[in-house]
C-alpha cells in the first residue's frame, strides 16, 4: 500500500492565512512569496560555498569572466532584486547598506511596506560549513504612498512589525515566520523546490536547559549576567541544572535551536561593544517578534525589545531572548546585581 500524505506549501499556506486579515488585498502575501523565492536562490548559492576553491574566491574573476561576489553581498542583491520585482515594498534597510534603498520605479514606489533585513547573518561561519541565516522584518510604511519612502518609515518600534521571520540554511533549509498570529516553520524540500509546512504553530518551552552566550567575553559582562551564568552552572536536579552551554556564533541557528528545545540566548554589552553587538532593526526586532509569538520573551535588559523606539538604522542593543521563565530569571539577576 502506498503511503499517503498531504503537504502544505508556503505559498498555499500564505494564501490560506490571508483570511486572517479580512481587509487584506494580498500585498503582504505577495511580498512573503517573494521572500521565499529569494531564499531559494540564496540557498542554492550557499550550498555551493564549499566549492569555493573550484569556483573562485570573492574578488576573483570566475571562468565566465564575472566577478565572484562575497556571499553576503550576493544574498543582499538577490533579496533586493526579488523585492524590487514584487512591487509591494517601497524601500529596504539592510545590514549590508549604510543607507536605505528606495525603489523609485512605478509600482514599487507606491508599495505599502518597508523591509528590513540581515541578508546573511553569521556569514563568517560559511567558510567552515556552519549554518547561517537571513533575518527579515516587514513594516507598513508611514509616509504617503506615491511619495518616496524615507528613514522615518523604518523608525518604528518592533511592535509595529506586520511580519517577521528568518531563514536558516542548515542541515536542511527552513523558513520560519509570523504575521502576529503564531509562528510557523517550513522546510525546503529540494526535490520539489518548495518550502513545506513542517513545524505548524511553533511554541517554545517556557523553561529550557540551554544557555547560549559567547563566554570568551565573560570578563566584560555586567555583574547580573555573570551571576546568572553561575546560576545556570549550579547543580540542582529539581531545576534540571546545570544547563548545557551551546553557542554556535550564528544568531539564527542559536535562536532556532533554543526556540525548539527551550533555552536562552544572550548578547550583553561588552567593553568592545558597549551597546551589545546585535542590531535592533534587522536582528533583534524580528527575532523578538518570533520569540514572543512562540510564547517566549525578548529584552534589552531593562525593557521589552519590541517597545524600543529606534534611534538609527544600524543601532545596536543588548539582547536577551528565549524561553519565558529563563529570560525572567535572567532579568531578576540583572535587577539584583546592577
Ligand atoms: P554578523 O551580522 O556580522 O554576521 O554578526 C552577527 C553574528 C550573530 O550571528 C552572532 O550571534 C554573533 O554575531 C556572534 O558574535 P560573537 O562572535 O561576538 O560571539
Ligand atoms: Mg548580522
Amino acid at each position: 500500500m502506498q503511503a499517503s500524505y498531504t503537504i502544505t506549501t508556503l505559498n498555499e499556506f500564505i494564501i490560506q492565512r490571508q483570511a486572517d486579515f479580512p481587509y487584506a488585498k494580498g500585498e503582504l502575501s505577495r511580498l512573503l512569496h517573494h521572500v521565499g523565492v529569494a531564499a531559494k536562490i540564496v540557498n542554492k548559492k550557499i550550498n555551493k560555498a564549499g566549492l569555493v576553491d573550484i569556483l573562485g574566491r570573492a574578488g576573483d574573476i570566475n571562468v565566465q569572466g564575472e566577478d565572484v561576489q562575497k556571499l553576503d553581498l550576493f544574498a543582499n542583491q538577490h533579496f533586493i532584486d526579488a523585492l524590487r520585482g514584487s512591487s509591494e515594498c517601497c524601500a529596504i534597510a539592510s545590514e549590508e547598506d549604510q543607507e536605505i534603498t528606495l525603489f523609485e520605479d512605478g509600482l514599487s514606489r507606491d508599495g505599502k511596506y518597508v523591509f528590513c533585513m540581515d541578508p546573511l547573518d553569521g556569514s563568517s561561519n560559511i567558510d567552515v560549513n556552519v549554518s547561517v541565516g537571513t533575518i527579515f522584518s516587514i513594516y507598513r510604511r508611514l509616509s504617503d504612498r506615491g511619495a518616496p519612502a524615507d528613514l522615518s518609515d523604518f523608525m518604528q518600534p518592533g511592535l509595529a512589525q506586520v511580519a517577521a521571520g528568518y531563514i536558516i540554511y542548515g542541515s536542511s533549509t527552513m523558513l520560519v515566520y509570523s504575521t502576529g498570529k503564531g509562528v510557523n516553520g517550513f522546510t525546503l524540500d529540494p526535490s520539489i523546490g518548495e518550502f513545506c509546512l513542517s513545524h505548524p504553530n511553533m511554541q517554545t518551552p517556557p523553561q529550557g536547559a540551554i544557555y547560549s552566550i559567547n563566554e570568551g567575553n565573560y570578563a566584560h559582562f555586567p555583574q547580573g549576567v555573570k551571576q546568572y551564568m553561575k546560576y545556570c552552572q549550579v547543580v540542582d536536579a529539581a531545576t534540571n541544572r546545570p544547563y548545557s552551554s551551546r553557542y554556535i556564533g550564528s544568531l539564527v541557528s542559536d535562536v532556532h535551536r533554543n526556540l525548539i528545545k527551550g533555552g536562552i540566548f544572550m548578547y550583553p554589552p561588552t567593553q568592545k561593544a558597549p551597546s551589545g553587538k546585535l542590531r535592533l532593526l534587522y536582528e533583534c526586532n524580528p527575532i523578538a517578534f518570533i520569540a514572543e509569538q512562540a510564547g517566549g520573551l525578548a529584552s534589552d535588559g531593562s525593557s521589552r525589545i519590541l517597545e524600543r523606539q529606534p534611534q538609527s538604522l544600524h543601532e545596536r542593543v543588548p539582547f536577551y531572548v528565549g524561553s519565558h521563565d529563563m529570560v525572567q530569571t535572567l532579568l531578576q539577576h540583572l535587577a539584583d546585581y546592577p
